[in-house]
């Protein structure tokens, strides 16, 4: 019996999942089962984003999403193809999308998961081919199996996922995940159509230069964060934020840095959402030895209030956050 931890680079993603299942004697492979439909709707958006720009199928769709923003098609698409997968797969009875407002139930109400994404993040990237990508959170139900999915199914708290992870379609597309063992990420290759164990036991550096904000806002921010990213600015710090949160996380993550979207003047309680982008990348970030906090709690400790909560995040290597949250944070 191989140990998935110990598989090489190289090993497929179907192989891992089935490998690192059978390290939990009491998983039935509905898990396995679940992050498999996953990465077969990442392949299918993967496809369409890919021939995206040859059809011309991007471009406004004419329709906004619950928060009001400009929903582009290939936003729509992803959802569509997300939910098929999910419906089809059987082992989700309910879905949270940031697309809709209702939980979506997926009429699979014998199955034990639910699962909380946001399909295509990164909408205003799609149009100028610049990365984008998508990220997901599971939980196992708390209501009783054979009835639908509740909302507190997806009330649970960041410290009840049983899985997260995103995909990256950036100029490889990329799939990470975590169930609580570390964090693998997988690259896809096109004329073999699977996915590859390609960063295995991925561990962020403690530190890094790297910080990751909208310095449209920075006179928004708060005193001690100005003065963290000031401090930063005269200490060799670099700059980098691309304004899509996988591709910024996933650099973060390989280079060592921390990402911030303080509250701001626009976004006072932060933009990001708890369940389907803070939650999941905080969840994987911290088995990466990483951490992310909202303000002064850490982001996997927020208690959730509503489904499409906003969160404010500062999220990256150890030192570099706790330095933000101990020395800079001063609570108001
Ligand atoms: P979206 O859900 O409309 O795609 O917006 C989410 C994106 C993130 O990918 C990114 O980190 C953030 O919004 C950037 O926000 P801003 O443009 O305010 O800096
Ligand atoms: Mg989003």
């Amino acid at each position: 019996n191989e140990n998935a931890l110990a598989l090489p680079v190289g090993t497929t993603l179907d192989r891992f999942i089935m490998r690192q299942q059978e390290d939990f004697p009491y998983a039935k492979g509905e898990l396995s089962q679940l992050l498999r439909d996953i990465a077969l709707a990442a392949k299918i958006i993967n496809r369409e984003i890919n021939r995206a720009g040859l059809i011309d199928i991007t471009g406004a769709f004419g329709k906004e999403n619950i928060q009001g923003e400009h929903q582009q098609k290939l936003d729509v698409i992803a959802n569509i193809r997300f939910k098929r997968a999910l419906i089809n797969g059987g082992e989700a009875c309910g879905i949270l999308t940031e697309e809709e407002e209702d939980i979506i139930q997926t009429g699979n109400e014998n199955g034990k998961y639910v699962v909380a994404i946001d399909p295509l993040d990164g909408s205003s990237n799609i149009d100028v081919n610049v990365s984008i990508g998508t990220i997901f959170s599971i939980y196992r139900r708390v209501s009783p199996i054979g009835t639908p999915a509740t909302t507190e199914d997806f009330m649970q708290g960041g410290r009840r996922q049983v899985a997260a992870g995103y995909i990256l379609y950036g100029s490889s597309t990329i799939m990470a995940y975590t169930t609580g063992q570390g964090v693998n990420a997988f690259t896809y290759e096109n004329s073999l159509g699977e996915f590859f164990l390609s960063h295995a036991n991925i561990k962020m550096p403690a530190s890094g230069k790297i910080y990751s904000c909208n310095d449209a806002y920075f006179e928004d921010f708060s005193e001690p964060v100005q003065n963290f990213v000031r401090n930063l600015r005269k200490n060799d710090g670099v700059a980098r934020y691309i304004g899509s949160l996988v591709g910024d996380f996933h650099r973060n993550l390989l280079k060592g840095g921390i990402y911030l979207y303080p509250p701001t003047a626009k976004s006072p309680h932060g933009k990001l959402r708890l369940l389907y982008e803070c939650y999941p990348l905080a969840f994987v970030i911290e088995q990466a030895g990483g951490i992310a906090f909202e303000g002064s709690v850490k982001t996997l400790d927020v208690v959730p209030q509503k489904p499409h909560q906003r969160s404010t995040i500062f999220l990256g290597s150890p030192e570099m956050v706790e330095n933000l949250v101990k020395n800079f944070f001063v609570p108001e």
